[in-house]
């Protein structure tokens, strides 16, 4: 691969394709374009989006050598005490989305968010720099699939809508969601900091 881009193409450590599509998208607005790395880079256990984003951007980073992000999120249910928060990988594939609304079986407060954290980190910067973006919504009564999404999206409804996002097509939800906002302040950050346009 050569990564000769002169700063235009953002390299993104994920494994999660979906994650990718989303973020291919929002770099387009900012007319970069954006290379996905299967890296699989450690996560931490904590209860805080940041450490993890910036634990696991350090260790792709010591893999790749080359400037990239990582981005972690995290669904957080008020009426669970926030759970399950920064577990939510964990919690989708034991439980899944029926078993989440098992647990809010009852439970008329549904409102929830998702939090989104992007960390980059390059061999200029003393330490990873971290972005982030949150929607708030609500945990909806029973699985709304429609044809896009993954993870949560069929029972996140986000606030001023009647669609899930596994209702609306990944331009709709780049509009309003969690990661969309955070990549868009680390691309605001990024060409302000590289110099380009
Ligand atoms: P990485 O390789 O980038 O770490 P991941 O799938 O593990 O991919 P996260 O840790 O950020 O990604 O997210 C954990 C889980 O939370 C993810 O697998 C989904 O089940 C869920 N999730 C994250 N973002 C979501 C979104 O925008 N919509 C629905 N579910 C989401």
């Amino acid at each position: 691969m050569n990564f000769q881009t002169g700063g235009r193409v953002v390299f993104f450590a994920t494994n999660n394709l979906n994650k990718f599509r989303e973020a291919c998208m929002v770099m387009r607005e900012f007319n970069l374009a954006m290379g996905m790395l299967r890296i699989k880079s450690l996560e931490i256990q904590s209860e805080n989006l940041e450490e993890i984003a910036k634990f696991s951007v350090l260790n792709a980073f010591e893999k790749c050598c080359i400037p990239i992000i990582v981005e972690d999120a995290g669904l957080f249910i008020e009426a669970l005490n926030g759970f399950p928060g920064p577990y939510a990988s964990y919690v989708y594939r034991t439980i899944g989305n029926e078993g989440l609304l098992k647990l809010m079986e009852n439970v008329k407060l549904r409102k929830a968010n998702f939090r989104s954290v992007v960390a980059y980190f390059s061999a200029e910067l003393a330490a990873p720099i971290c972005f982030k973006g949150e929607v708030a919504g609500e945990i909806t009564e029973e699985v709304r699939a429609g044809s896009s999404g993954f993870g949560f999206d069929p029972i996140f409804r986000p606030e001023r809508s009647d669609k899930t996002f596994a209702e609306m097509d990944i331009k709709e939800k780049n509009m309003c969601s969690h990661r969309a906002k955070a990549l868009r302040e680390f691309a605001k950050w990024y060409i302000a900091h590289k110099r380009i346009v």
